[in-house]
C-alpha cells in the first residue's frame, strides 16, 4: 500500500540522515544528554517518560525500556488532543498499587481506551495528557501526589522528592514542565518567581536539565532533560512517524516527502469523512458579506479585511483546505490501495492544494515545498483530524 511505501521511503531517509556524523539527529549533545539522564534514573524518586500520544510505541524512549513496569516508572502519553479521539480519550488511571484493580476497572467502565489498557496490560502505569490544558494538569498534579503520598507510606517520609521528564525531543517535555511549575506552584500559593522552560515546535531545543518546582509539603520537583533518541532508527515505519510528528527536524528528511506520507495517512483514513457538510466557499464568502453588512463594516474595510491574515483568515483557510481534500479524496474512483493510484492522488491533492494555500506559480519544486510547509503546519497543530499512527495489534509485544 502506498502508506507503508511512504513511510519505507522516508524511515530510509531518516536512517541515513542519522548517520551523518555533522548533520545527523543523533549529535554529540544528544549522546552527552543521554548519559546525565541515566546517570540520574537511580538518583530520582519518579522517572516521567513522555511519549506522543500518537505514536505511544514509536516514541518510547529506548534506554529505559527495561524500566518501564517499576512503579517509579510512569508513561504520560501527551499531547492527547493531537491522537485519535477514539484511541485515547480524557485522563484516567491505570495503576497497579493495592488499589490498581479497582481503578482498572473503573476505567474500563467507562470505556477506557485500548492504548490505556494495553499499558496496563503491561503492568505499566501510564497517563493521558495535553500539557496545555489546565484541568488536564490540575488533575496529573493530584494523582502525582497521591504516588508521592504511596511512596512515603512505604519508608522514611521524604521531605523533597524529584520526578524526571524523561523522552524523545519535541514530546512536550518542556510544556509539562512549565505547565506542572505554573498550576502546582499557584495552589501551592507560593510566591515568587515562576520559571519558564523553553518550549519550540522545533525538536532538540532543550540543551540542559533544570529544575521546576511544582508543589510543597512534601516540596516536588521535575527535571526537565534534552529529548533523546535512539542512535539508529531501525524500522523505517518508526522513523517515519517520528518525522511526520515532528521529534526529527524537517530539514533533516523532505517536507514534500512528509506531506505526501501524511496525505497518504489522511486518505486512507475515515477523518476527512467529517468534512463532509462544509458550506462551499461562495456560500461561505457570500455569509461573511452578508454579516459584515448587517453589522455596518464598510466595504473597504471588507476588503481590507480579506487582504489581511488573521484568526479569521486562518479559519477560512483550514475550511478551504478540508473542502478541497475533502473533493478530491471522495470524487477519486479508483483504488487506494494501488500504490500508483494513491501517489496520483497525492500529486492532485498538491495541485488543488496550491491554489487554496495562493502559492504563487513559481518553480514546481519550490511551490511544492510551500504547500508541504504549509500542511505539515495545519496537520500538526491538530486541524486537519487526529490520527494514532501506531496500532497495537502490529506492534503489540
Ligand atoms: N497540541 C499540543 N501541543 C503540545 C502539547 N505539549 C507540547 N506541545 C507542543 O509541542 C512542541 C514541543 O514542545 P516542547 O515542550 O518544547 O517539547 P520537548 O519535549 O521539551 O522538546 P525538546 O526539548 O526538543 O526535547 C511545542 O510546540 C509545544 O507547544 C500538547 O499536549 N498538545
Ligand atoms: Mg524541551
Amino acid at each position: 500500500m502506498e502508506t507503508a511505501a511512504l513511510a519505507r521511503r522516508l524511515g530510509a531517509a531518516v536512517k541515513k540522515a542519522g548517520t551523518n556524523k555533522r548533520s545527523g539527529w543523533f549529535t554529540s549533545h544528544m549522546a552527552a544528554a543521554s548519559r546525565a539522564i541515566m546517570e540520574r534514573v537511580p538518583l530520582v524518586d519518579f522517572t516521567l517518560e513522555v511519549r506522543d500520544a500518537r505514536i505511544p510505541i514509536s516514541s518510547a524512549y529506548e534506554d529505559l525500556r527495561h524500566f518501564s513496569s517499576s512503579s517509579m516508572h510512569i508513561i504520560v502519553l501527551n499531547k492527547m488532543d493531537l491522537a485519535d479521539r477514539l484511541q485515547t480519550q480524557a485522563p484516567k488511571i491505570l495503576s497497579k498499587d493495592t488499589r490498581g484493580r479497582e481503578l482498572n476497572k473503573k476505567a474500563s467502565d467507562l470505556g477506557i481506551k485500548k492504548w490505556l489498557e494495553y499499558f496496563g496490560e503491561q503492568n505499566c502505569i501510564c497517563y493521558g495528557i495535553n500539557s496545555h490544558n489546565k484541568d488536564n494538569i490540575k488533575v496529573f498534579l493530584n494523582f502525582l501526589q497521591a504516588r508521592v503520598r504511596e511512596l512515603n507510606k512505604l519508608g522514611q517520609p521524604k521531605h523533597t522528592i524529584t520526578m524526571m521528564l524523561v523522552g524523545i525531543p519535541n514530546v512536550g517535555k518542556s510544556a509539562l514542565a512549565n505547565s506542572l511549575h505554573q498550576i502546582g506552584r499557584i495552589s501551592a500559593a507560593e510566591k515568587g518567581r515562576l520559571k519558564h522552560a523553553i518550549v519550540s515546535p522545533v525538536a532538540g531545543e532543550t540543551k540542559d536539565i533544570s529544575s521546576l518546582k511544582i508543589a510543597s509539603h512534601p516540596n516536588i520537583y521535575v527535571l526537565d532533560t534534552p529529548g533523546v533518541l535512539p542512535t539508529e532508527i531501525l524500522d523505517a515505519e518508526v522513523g517515519a512517524k517520528l518525522a511526520l510528528t515532528g521529534a526529527i527536524k524537517d530539514c533533516l528528511v523532505e517536507e514534500q516527502e512528509l506531506a505526501r506520507y501524511f496525505l497518504a495517512i489522511l486518505n486512507s483514513s475515515d477523518a476527512y469523512k467529517d468534512w463532509k457538510n462544509l458550506p462551499s466557499e461562495e456560500v461561505e464568502r457570500s455569509s461573511e458579506d452578508h454579516k459584515a453588512k448587517l453589522l455596518g463594516i464598510h466595504e473597504a474595510d471588507i476588503r481590507r479585511r480579506k487582504q489581511y491574515p488573521t484568526d479569521h483568515t486562518q479559519d477560512f483557510v483550514v475550511r478551504s483546505v478540508r473542502r478541497t481534500l475533502f473533493e478530491t479524496v471522495s470524487s477519486f474512483k479508483e483504488n487506494l490501495e494501488n500504490e500508483e493510484k494513491m501517489g496520483k492522488l497525492i500529486e492532485a491533492q498538491f495541485v488543488a492544494l496550491r491554489e487554496v494555500f495562493h502559492v504563487p506559480l513559481g518553480s514546481d519544486e519550490d511551490g511544492i515545498y510551500k504547500v508541504a510547509k504549509k500542511l505539515l503546519n495545519l496537520y500538526r497543530t491538530g486541524r486537519l483530524g487526529h490520527y494514532t499512527l501506531d496500532d497495537i495489534l502490529r506492534n503489540g509485544h
